[in-house]
């Protein structure tokens, strides 16, 4: 007995010393988010809908942004890519034009991916655009200026996985092909955050910046305190968010989830739903970066749904195109793009500013509020709706047009009769009214 309660106890201590040991290495214990953080936070969940742009020198081969690990491409040989890449069709202008047409609010651009090559004018590195491609212009700064242009806020998704620098030492489980057995970690974050000053210096006020990779090495020390105090530092309106599938760190300030609505999307590692504003990830066809044999894109009813059910659910929608390495976009993309905006234009208003609404997702769909109206968007053929009983019976319904909808009250909730005639196609949006 008195063993079983020493264990019991060894294992309590061990628990919290792992809780603890937990954030004071991943993060910062005493975050306190400034002013212009907490704003931006409130910008951001009003926002809704963001671009995501998975682009770099993997764009060249065409078969998305993993090639240099699927195809276990050696460095020597993945470095003839820089001198290829040469985007004279890249025009960030009209880039933002897509996504402002599109009804979205921000950018989300990769300034390096796994492979490692910046795709921007790194000082602490030659590995960057300018130095190794033909091109040799900063994108991301001429990307910046358009987003200024066209009232787009601009994120960076950075990766902290790294594929050629002789640094990231130990490895994690991805690619390995011919890498040195040995390497200085800590000078790897110390390039890291060299890196990451130079993105929160040279490019304007930030939206953020969007981590990915840390998954790879869960246990490792990633000095994420040290890192994320530098941004918020040098950018204190800068919303951090980091794709690693577990619960947020101290010091981010929204939470992620990857081609999946929160709490159910596939990678999740019992990450939970916080408190945080929430953001999910997808992408038009099956790739991030380019790949020129996809060519079965998601429907534009699928993406507005995605949209639409990630409202609900109190998410932005982050969705990704991989523009070619001449810098255009696919037109298959763009036409769905436009469609969604030409969606967003009439019924934005039941979207942008919203919050997840009084009604968890049902079968039928999902709801949404803005300001104490409540918004039903229903996604299916549905003859009635039923919803459920949330403490506060519904007095009327009425499609956005007003036209009344029949109610009736049953044990199971209440029963909204849905119109013979759909205004729209894609979603029936019914407001009703609460006692
Ligand atoms: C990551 C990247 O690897 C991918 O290339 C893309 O940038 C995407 C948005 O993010 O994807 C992941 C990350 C982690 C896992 C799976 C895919 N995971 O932990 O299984």
């Amino acid at each position: 007995m008195a063993k079983h309660n020493r264990t019991v106890a060894v294992a309590f201590c061990l628990l919290l010393a792992a809780a603890c040991g937990r954030a004071a290495e991943q993060g910062d214990l005493g975050y306190t988010p400034a002013p212009e953080n907490l704003e931006a936070r409130q910008w951001f969940q009003d926002a809704k809908f963001g671009l995501f742009i998975h682009w770099g020198v993997y764009s060249l081969l065409g078969r998305g942004e993993w090639v240099m690990h699927v195809e276990d491409i050696p460095i020597a040989e993945y470095e003839k890519l820089p001198p290829q890449f040469d985007p004279t069709g890249f025009d960030p202008d009209e880039w933002c034009r897509m996504a402002a047409d599109a009804g979205m609010r921000y950018i989300t651009i990769t300034s390096k991916h796994h492979d490692g090559f910046a795709m921007f004018d790194s000082k602490v590195s030659d590995y960057d655009i300018v130095e190794r491609t033909p091109y040799g212009r900063d994108v991301l700064k001429m990307l910046a200026g358009a987003c200024e242009r066209h009232g787009l806020k601009l994120f960076f998704y950075h990766s902290q996985l790294d594929w050629h620098h002789p640094d990231y030492y130990p490895r994690g489980g991805s690619y390995s092909h011919g890498r040195p057995e040995s390497g200085d970690w800590q000078r790897y974050l110390d390039y890291m955050d060299s890196q990451l000053t130079e993105l929160c210096t040279g490019y304007g006020k930030l939206g953020g910046i969007w981590f990915d990779g840390m998954w790879e090495k869960p246990e490792a020390d990633w000095r994420l305190g040290r890192t994320y105090r530098l941004i918020h530092r040098l950018q204190p309106q800068a919303l951090i968010g980091s794709n690693h599938h577990v619960a947020p760190f101290p010091g981010e300030d929204f939470q992620m989830f990857e081609k999946g609505l929160p709490g159910r999307d596939p990678f999740n590692k019992g990450a939970g739903i916080s408190a945080l504003p929430l953001e999910t990830c997808e992408t038009i066809n099956h790739s991030w970066g380019y790949d020129r044999q996809d060519h079965w894109p998601k429907s534009t009813r699928e993406l507005l749904h995605y949209l639409i059910r990630a409202a609900g659910n109190n998410a932005n929608f982050l969705l990704n195109v991989g523009p070619k390495p001449d810098g255009t976009i696919q037109q298959d993309h763009r036409k769905r793009l436009e469609a969604m905006g030409q969606w967003l234009r009439k019924y934005g208003d039941t979207v942008y500013g919203t919050r997840g609404g009084p009604f968890a997702e049902q079968s039928w769909g999902v709801s949404t509020v803005k300001g104490g109206r409540v918004f039903l968007h229903v996604l299916g053929p549905d003859a009635v709706i039923t919803l459920p009983e949330i403490g506060r019976p519904v007095r009327s319904a009425a499609l956005l047009d007003k036209t009344p909808l029949e109610l009736r009250a049953t044990p199971l909730g209440t029963v909204v009769k849905m119109p013979e005639n759909r205004p729209d196609e894609y979603d029936t949006i019914v407001e009703v009214e609460l006692e």
